[in-house]
């Protein structure tokens, strides 16, 4: 179809884009890292990634995207950290099929030397879906990249196929929580007893948990008290183009 072929022309021209949202760590309030999020521009309008990312799979078009998004996101964390002591970490998310694509990790190996990134710095985000569709190779590739200093962080915890003895199997550096989790905790004792009890449930197995979705300053105060250590969301700071990142490092020594 016609949307198709654009997205291929811009994915072979480089034209799709990554956006920057903060990730903040609650006890001290600084930013800590960033999540690169795929952005599309077709004929003026924004196009969601929950609209192209899944036509440019149908496409074939994801490892040639991956590549090119990984590429650009580690070049602006190579310069974003320059000159600085502090860890800065940027987050990409990767495909599910990726994560167990021939060559990946050896793709991933070549970005890491090339720019010459710090342990840790980048992380990347897979979904629940993407561990459990083929477990074995994605542990393996798992293991592999947290050899190479590549952090690992489970996204959308808690709303896929979360068995968690095989979340257990898998190790991961963090988890992220869904924001379906925090919509509702400062109106309604029940999500907000929940939302604890998924963070215990993450600290008991050792894992530092990033909430995802903080809108409002009573989520805030919500996680700060239960101990959660990072967040993210629109209170926090929007999605912003890359030369919108550097004033928010100033903080940062
Ligand atoms: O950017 P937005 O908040 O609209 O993201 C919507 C969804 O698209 C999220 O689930 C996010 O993880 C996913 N997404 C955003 N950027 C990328 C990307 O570069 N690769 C993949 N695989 N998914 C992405
Ligand atoms: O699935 P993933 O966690 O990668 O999704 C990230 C998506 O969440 C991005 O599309 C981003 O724009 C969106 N997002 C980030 N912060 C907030 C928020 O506070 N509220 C809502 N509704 N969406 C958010
Ligand atoms: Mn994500
Ligand atoms: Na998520």
């Amino acid at each position: 179809e016609e949307l198709r072929s654009a997205l291929r022309t811009a994915v072979e021209d480089r034209r799709v884009r990554l956006a920057f949202q903060p990730i903040v760590e609650l006890t001290t309030g600084r930013l800590s890292g960033l999540e690169a999020l795929a952005r599309w521009r077709h004929e003026g309008r924004d196009v969601p990634p929950d609209v192209f990312i899944p036509l440019a799979e149908r496409a074939g078009l994801m490892g040639a995207l991956t590549a090119d998004l990984l590429e650009a996101a580690c070049t602006r964390l190579a310069g974003w950290s320059a000159g600085r002591d502090e860890l800065l970490t940027v987050h990409v998310n990767v495909a599910p099929s990726q994560l167990v694509a021939p060559g990946f990790v050896t793709t991933v190996a070549d970005l890491v030397r090339r720019h010459g990134l710090r342990r840790g710095a980048l992380v990347l985000e897979i979904t629940e879906s993407g561990i459990f569709a083929d477990l074995d190779a994605a542990q393996t590739a798992v293991v592999e990249l947290r050899r190479l200093g590549v952090g690992v962080s489970l996204d959308d915890f808690g709303v896929g196929y979360s068995s968690l003895a095989q979340l257990n199997a898998m190790p991961l550096d963090s988890v992220k929580i869904d924001r379906s989790f925090l919509a509702r905790v400062d109106s309604d004792p029940r999500q907000a007893r929940f939302l604890h009890a998924v963070l215990r449930l993450a600290e008991e197995i050792g894992l530092p948990v990033v909430a995802e979705g903080v809108e409002r300053p009573a989520q805030l105060h919500l996680l700060r008290a239960l101990g959660c250590q990072h967040a993210q969301g629109y209170l926090l700071g929007r999605p912003v183009e890359a030369d919108a990142v550097p004033p928010l490092l100033d903080g940062i020594a």
